[in-house]
């Protein structure tokens, strides 16, 4: 562990070798990424919803309030496109709901998963630390509640993805979808936006494609996390210790600007590890998460893998992914560095190879693509004593066999502020989602 602590004033040198990197760039403001010579086959599109009117840009059609009263309004930030909906209490209610009378599904098929997903935000400052669940509903065709199938927060002023997945039980029922505020006062009021209903996304692979198990051609699978057991904000790693460590709360990330927050960013819920950034207390709080990975030397490091990751992000402004597999010895740029999938979460995936004996931060090759990514990708880092490789959704975008880092090094699921060199608006806010990761050692 106590190597760890050296990561984030290392991973400061990266800053500088991005842009460094990039001809022309100032320090202060980084250009795009190199152009990209190749493209990603993108993932699948989502699953269709059943909700007809997802996003209130244009209305409020086929959505009511019970309890409450129901309006729409343009917002900055909105989680998906410009209008998002308002629900505020009526009268002395304590409780009160958005409610979809176009989002059942009459006759749901027995056996049936459905996940429902929606962003939630407080209204206004007296609901903040309120909670607030989303629930799938199943009920008889003549209305009658049969079960909920429930996930809670606590409403921020920032907008938060939630999700519950559930299965039909029972033949001929109804299910649908509706967002509660409970411990209502006069004026509480909550935001909602992008409410989606899909079948599909039971157990634990939501994003529709299950963690590899198993060996592959040349490969022995060491260690792999499917987020099966939740763990609440603020008990990661301790509930999952044994697998995984962090960058400690109260570490400043590469640019600065944001600081390792683990215990308020880190949760697992639903099948799926969720990094939830955000600003609190005016400090921008992001996560770097390290598995432990059996037989790895005691930085965690590796002298070769095959590392998978199932990802998706909100788009949130400011805020990146530099994913990588960092040197033990810390020697930089000699030893190189390995990052992918590394780009803004409002802009595209790219993919960077340090080179061995490198001279300066700029000595790398890099690969871009038009992936975005905010659908679901699995990213593949394939190295080798002599061999890099970058699979993305299974198509081989770089493939480098010379100069490729030969000491051990180990990998850090690092989420943090951009390089842009302005601090994230304190009102982005958004998650990164991992659905499983899987790591294999040369066989
Ligand atoms: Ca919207
Ligand atoms: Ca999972």
């Amino acid at each position: 562990m106590s190597q760890i602590i050296l990561r984030p004033r290392s991973r400061a040198h990266v800053a500088w070798a991005l842009v460094m990197a990039l001809p022309l760039a100032s320090a202060c403001s980084p250009s795009p990424e190199p152009a990209d010579p190749s493209e990603s086959s993108e993932a699948a599109a989502p699953l269709a919803t059943a909700i007809t009117n997802t996003s209130f840009e244009t209305s409020t059609s086929g959505w009511s309030s019970w309890q409450g009263t129901l309006t729409r309004e343009a917002r900055t930030g909105a989680p998906d496109g410009q209008y998002v909906a308002r629900v505020t209490v009526s009268g002395a209610a304590t409780l009160y709901s958005l409610d979809g009378a176009q989002s059942g599904i009459p006759n749901a098929p027995q056996g049936q998963a459905y996940t429902a997903t929606a962003y939630v935000a407080a209204g206004n400052t007296g609901t903040v630390g309120k909670p607030v669940s989303l629930i799938l509903r199943e009920k008889s065709s003549g209305g009658t509640t049969y079960k909920l199938f429930t996930v809670d927060a606590t409403l921020t002023t920032g907008f938060q993805r939630l999700t519950v997945t559930g299965t039909v039980e029972r033949v001929g029922d109804t299910v649908d979808v509706y967002v509660l505020q409970n411990q209502a006062v006069a004026g509480n009021s909550i935001l909602v936006d992008a409410v989606t209903l899909v079948a599909g996304g039971g157990g634990s692979s939501p994003s529709g494609e299950p963690m590899p198990v198993g060996n592959l051609t040349g490969w022995r699978q060491v260690f792999t996390d499917d987020f099966t057991t939740p763990v609440p904000v603020g008990q990661f790693p301790a509930a999952v210790s044994s697998k995984w460590s962090v960058y400690l709360d109260g570490w400043k990330d590469t640019s600065k600007n944001g600081t390792y927050s683990p215990s308020k960013v880190v949760s697992i819920q639903n099948g799926v590890l969720n990094k939830y950034l955000h600003t609190e207390n005016g400090v921008h709080r992001v996560a770097a998460i390290l598995p432990r990975i059996p037989g790895a030397t005691a930085s965690g490091g590796l002298p070769a893998g095959r590392y998978a990751v199932r990802f998706r992000a909100d788009a949130v402004p400011g805020y990146k992914t530099a994913w990588l597999l960092w040197p033990d010895s810390e020697v930089w740029p000699r030893d190189g560095e390995i990052d992918f999938p590394e780009g803004d979460l409002d802009g595209t995936i790219s993919g960077f190879m340090h080179r061995q004996n490198g001279t300066s931060g700029g000595d790398q090759d890099a690969v871009s693509t038009t992936a975005r990514y905010t659908s679901w990708h699995t990213a593949v880092i394939e190295w080798t004593p002599g061999r890099c490789r970058f699979l993305l959704d299974g198509a081989v975008i770089l493939d480098k066999t010379s100069r490729v880092p030969s000491t051990p090094m180990h990998w850090v699921l690092q989420t943090e502020t951009d390089l842009s060199g302005t601090p994230p608006a304190s009102t982005a806010a958004g998650n990164v989602q991992i659905d499983w990761v899987a790591v294999w050692v040369p066989q």
